[in-house]
């Protein structure tokens, strides 16, 4: 009999223990989940300042120049609860940090990486970067430069449009960019770039199908030059093709002349060109001097800290520094990924390639690293709702 209690004495004592070691886990838990989220919320108000530094010096810090700016064009943006703004701080240190990740790798790779346009070498920019680059390249001697029939000594000179693709008095107060980036699925976009005084488009990217999330205006489409020269592109017969402002680009070697270039230029569009033009003689479809485009490389290479590839910038940095001169405000749709982020290319095809968002031809992760720089929406607009807004040179006071 007392053996039996004693039993059940030593029983209860281990039960009693085992419950008292697990509420003791249980309280352990608590408090570190506790410190885990205040030094979450801590690092969070740290992060969300509106404005980042775009490449690795460390902090993440505010531009004086654009503090309070806001821009012209809102869209009602759901508020977030504190899970969702921690959930996208995350999102958003992931996106920064793969950018930088693509920029490094192309800075290592620099030495042995093809150089297939004899780009020379260029030093990348100092450790001291003016955050204003938007200032920067109105203070450039080269600003956004068409062909010319003077440039050329060529047939295509008789069918370059004298009508310029811009007139001196067009400037709008809000110009929309819209990226091809599959992330503007579901988006709901539509309306909101439709109200845009000016909508730039890219390549064969259609609207027709997709008015929800990308709109249906476009005021000009920029083409690369396998756009016009291709036959699968159906240059000359699609609708996507007309009535509009077009501007396509061709990239020549790095110090060719422009006539070097026009006797062989990268994909063949001279044919195709002078028949559209042949054919519409009223339109305005325009050509970027091949040298711009080499500037505005320069440019971008002037601007980061870290050898960048040494291939023509993309068509979606080519339209935003076409555009600076001319918009109040810039909106720029689905250039920095927003959290509907997928593998996939474009909104119009199922096609999985990350290297469309993040780079691997254009030098489009510093690209995008620049735009964050310039950019004046807070964090949600930027990684949630999906934009960033770049102030015009109207806009900023660039003490020149
Ligand atoms: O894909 P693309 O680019 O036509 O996109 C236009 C601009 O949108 C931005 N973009 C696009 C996709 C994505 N997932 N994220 C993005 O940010 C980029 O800024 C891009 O410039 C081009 O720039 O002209 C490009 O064109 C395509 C392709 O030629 C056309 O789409 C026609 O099919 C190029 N791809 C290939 O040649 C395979 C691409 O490198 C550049």
């Amino acid at each position: 009999m007392r053996s039996v209690a004693l039993m059940v004495w030593f029983f209860l004592n281990v039960v009693l223990l085992g419950m008292c070691g697990y509420i003791y886990l249980l309280w352990l838990q608590y408090w570190r989940h506790i410190s885990v989220k205040n030094r979450q919320i801590r690092d969070m108000t740290y992060t969300r300042q509106p404005y980042v530094e775009y490449y690795d010096e460390g902090d993440l810090t505010v531009n004086p120049m654009l503090k309070g700016k806001k821009s012209i064009m809102h869209m009602d943006e759901e508020e977030l609860d504190e899970s969702n703004i921690i959930r996208l701080t995350n999102f958003k240190n992931k996106i920064i940090t793969r950018l930088r990740q693509v920029v490094m790798k192309e800075n290592n790779g620099y030495l042995k990486g093809e150089n297939p346009y004899n780009v020379p070498y260029k030093p990348q920019a100092s450790k001291i970067i003016n955050k204003n680059w938007v200032c920067d390249m109105l203070s450039s001697l080269d600003t956004f430069r068409t062909l010319e029939r003077s440039d050329l000594d060529h047939p295509l000179m008789d069918y370059l449009s004298e009508v310029p693709l811009f007139d001196d008095s067009e400037i709008y107060d809000s110009c929309a960019i819209v990226s091809n980036a599959a992330t503007l699925r579901n988006s709901n976009f539509g309306h909101f770039i439709d109200k845009h005084d000016l909508v730039l488009r890219f390549n064969n990217a259609p609207t027709k199908g997709y008015e929800k999330d990308v709109g249906s205006k476009t005021t000009i489409r920029i083409l690369n030059s396998q756009v016009v020269s291709k036959p699968n592109f159906k240059f000359l017969s699609s609708p996507l093709y007309k009535q509009l402002k077009l501007l396509m680009w061709d990239p020549s070697n790095y110090s060719s002349s422009v006539n070097e270039w026009i006797q062989n230029p990268e994909h063949d569009f001279v044919n195709n060109y002078m028949t559209y033009r042949k054919t519409y003689p009223s339109s305005n479809f325009h050509i970027v001097h091949p040298h711009y485009l080499w500037f505005l490389w320069d440019f971008l290479q002037s601007h980061t800290t870290a050898h960048i590839r040494r291939n023509p910038p993309s068509s979606g940095f080519l339209g935003l520094a076409m555009l600076l001169p001319r918009c109040t405000v810039v909106n720029m749709f689905e250039f920095i990924p927003s959290e509907r982020l997928t593998h996939r290319c474009h909104y119009y095809h199922e096609k999985v390639d990350d290297t469309c968002t993040f780079g691997i031809w254009h030098p489009l992760a510093a690209e995008k690293l620049l735009m964050l720089a310039a950019n004046t929406m807070p964090d949600q607009t930027v990684f949630h709702t999906g934009f960033v807004s770049i102030e015009g040179y109207k806009s900023l006071q660039c003490n020149l």
